[in-house]
């Protein structure tokens, strides 16, 4: 069945890589219908809205968004854009590619990051001169679903383990529930190995030992961290794509941001991009188009046909073409 795409490449690399990702969707016999729209910094320059409402609309109707990069009106865009659409799971993997030097070969990791509460959500305060609050929300209800979005992926995707992330000695109440709840729904799983650590330790475990990793399941800001410093694992954010998932509605988007430093430049790795664009063809069921282009791009990643950061000299759209010619 035809599905209805609302692509927004957004800001800073965002345009780049996503000219890039659709240079290479192109090249697949889709039913797919691309309804481009604007949102971001540059749409808040025009319209005064950084997600002007007929973008948001849009992304209602659609049966999926494709998403690039939002530069200072992240919060405005895609985290709104993940409340609005209730996109409660953002599955951020880190895997490692032949050819990519990085701190570690091997690892293949899951992130499982709770999208709809925490302090992403947005109630900050200004409450005296010098004085500004943050409020975090935790709730059983997300911390039950996302807690069991992690096992029934591991189920599915045929992994080992889950390690649930926290800081439950400090903050008691609020990632002391995410931490009982999570506990609790891995007694319904129990072929499933489960065990939880505390954020701080998991970060300094990765780095050490990324092994003993296998699905991460934790809540909204302390998923955003660890899905960068896992990524940097395995060769940076030019490797990391990621997707946002609800009952009804889904957004594909790579980890990375708009990169000012690099955006004009023609030399952001179009690889995080392309990968989320995987993502998306495996959730409409054409998996075998997504490992057609996942092995295209490991073979142009393998014999050095990259962009800089990967240590080759293409620009963003021939490393793309690279990948479309083997397609
Ligand atoms: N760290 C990479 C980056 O800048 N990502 C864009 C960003 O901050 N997105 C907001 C989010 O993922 O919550």
């Amino acid at each position: 069945m035809g599905k209805r795409i609302t692509v927004i490449p957004g800001d800073g690399i965002g345009k780049e890589v996503m000219d890039a990702a659709m240079l290479v969707l192109n090249k697949l016999d889709l039913p797919f219908d691309y309804i481009w729209m604007e949102a971001g910094d540059e749409a808040k320059e025009k319209y005064g809205k950084a997600l002007p409402d007929e973008t948001l609309e849009e992304c209602k109707r659609s049966d999926a968004v494709l998403f690039g990069a939002a530069g200072e009106t992240a919060a405005d865009v895609i985290v709104r854009l993940r409340f609005e659409l209730e996109t409660f799971a953002n599955i951020r993997p880190a895997k490692s590619f032949k050819g990519v030097k990085a701190l570690y070969d091997n690892v293949d990791i899951v992130i499982v990051r709770e999208n709809t509460e925490c302090l992403y959500k947005g109630f900050e305060f200004n409450v005296a001169d010098g004085v500004a609050e943050g409020i975090r929300v935790i709730t059983r209800k997300a911390s039950e679903r996302i807690a069991r979005y992690a096992f029934e992926l591991a189920k599915r995707e045929g992994r080992k383990k889950v390690t649930a992330l926290h800081k439950a000695n400090v903050m008691k109440k609020t990632c002391g529930l995410f931490r009982d709840v999570c506990r609790s729904v891995a007694k319904e799983y129990p072929e499933i190995e489960f065990n939880d650590y505390y954020i701080d330790a998991a970060c300094m475990y990765l780095v050490m030992d990324p092994y003993r990793f296998d699905v991460i399941v934790t809540t909204n800001m302390f998923g955003d961290i660890v899905s960068d410093l896992a990524a940097g694992l395995v060769g940076g954010l030019g490797l990391a794509p990621s997707a946002n998932v609800g009952e009804k509605h889904a957004i594909f988007e790579p980890v990375h941001g708009s990169a000012p430093d690099i955006a004009g430049k023609g030399i952001a790795n179009p690889s995080a991009m392309i990968l989320t664009a995987c993502m998306m063809l495996r959730h409409f069921g054409y998996v075998s188009e997504a490992e057609r282009v996942e092995r295209a791009l490991e073979s142009v990643i393998a014999e050095g046909k990259t962009t800089p950061d990967l240590g080759g000299s293409l620009k963003t759209m021939e490393m793309a073409e690279e990948v479309a010619k083997r397609l």
